[in-house]
């Protein structure tokens, strides 16, 4: 949270620091008033026991400090959810317990789904547009910006910027239920001409099979059910309760920020998912013959 990489979190860091040292200051003040009063010479605790000196201390002090505090936070607020429009607008929705990413056009219509990574052109402001699909989650990428409630029913907006180019890791900061602590994210700040080609990828339906095995792969994923719950776009798998599988093997990780994303934790995770990440909303496909299992990690991993 110390470590900002981009203005919003720069500027909460600001109020951080302020914080900090303002407490700092006024602990030590009353620690010496204290000395003062208990060991002082009689003219200091004279001092300290006038009428003014407590009105001062105990009344002026305080309002100064507070108010002084209220403007250069309503001040801080104001440059941290600015009125110009967006460079991008993301939906970002949680669920337990893993995060489901929809991309916007201008008019607010998702594009394309994704989930657990958050990619963005650098020095661009993107607003996030953060709900919840089932009980309230907390939005949070330290080096980034600061935590922002997601709650059923409710719209909030968030304004994250990256400065330069790099993956930084969120994690859900509101407790949501058994997997809460495995529910991580990761947001991937890429230079503009990148982050382009990667929209344009991610627009385009599913990598056809590279070769037999992935062929076979993608009929194993049909024939048992897992469209029920994913999309593969161009492949006839519908689902919506789970995340969209279309460019699975195109994301750093797997499970919400959970294993690295390769061939092996794709089969792992497929054969046994309550293992892996207890109490999560996918069952473990034990049933899955090693042949099967391999050729089905392998279409996956190449669906970029
Ligand atoms: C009952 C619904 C359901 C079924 C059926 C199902 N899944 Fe899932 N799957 C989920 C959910 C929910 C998650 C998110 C888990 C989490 O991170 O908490 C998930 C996550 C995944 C992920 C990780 C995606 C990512 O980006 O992190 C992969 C890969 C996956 N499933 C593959 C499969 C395969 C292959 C099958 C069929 C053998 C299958 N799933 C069947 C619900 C389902
Ligand atoms: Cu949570």
């Amino acid at each position: 949270m110390l470590a900002s990489q981009g203005p919003h979190a720069e500027s909460t860091a600001g109020i951080a620091w302020l914080l900090f040292a303002g407490g700092t200051a006024i602990f030590a003040g009353v620690l010496a008033a204290i000395w003062l009063a208990a060991r002082g010479p009689a003219g200091a605790r004279d001092v300290l026991a006038r009428e003014g000196m407590v009105l001062a201390m105990g009344l002026g002090l305080p309002v100064a400090t507070l108010s002084g505090l209220l403007v250069h936070s309503l001040r801080t607020n104001a440059a941290i959810a600015p009125r110009d429009p967006p460079a991008l607008a993301i939906e970002v929705q949680g669920e337990q317990w893993w995060w489901r990413v929809h991309y916007l056009d201008d008019q607010g219509r998702p594009v394309f789904a994704t989930a657990n990574e958050i990619r963005i052109p650098v020095g661009r402001s993107v607003e996030l547009l953060l709900r919840s699909g089932d009980v309230i989650h907390s939005f949070w990428v330290p080096q980034l910006a600061g935590k922002l409630d997601m709650i059923p029913g409710r719209t909030n907006r968030l304004r994250i910027q990256a400065d330069r180019p790099g993956v930084f890791r969120g994690q859900c900061a509101e407790y949501c239920g058994g997997a809460h602590a495995m529910m991580a994210f990761h947001v991937v700040a890429e230079p503009p001409a990148e982050f382009e080609a990667w929209l344009q990828r991610q627009r385009e339906p599913a990598a056809p099979p590279r070769d037999a095995e992935a062929a076979r792969g993608r009929d194993v994923f049909l024939a048992n059910g897992c469209g029920l719950c994913h999309h593969v776009a161009g492949t006839g798998a519908m689902g919506r309760f789970g995340p969209d599988l279309t460019h699975v093997g195109g994301r750093l990780h797997l499970v919400s920020g959970w294993l690295p994303n390769q061939r092996g934790s794709i089969a792992g995770w497929i054969a046994s998912a309550q293992h892996v990440k207890p109490q999560n909303r996918m069952p473990s496909f034990t049933q899955i013959a090693g042949a099967d299992l391999r050729a089905l990690a392998a279409w996956l991993e190449g669906l970029e």
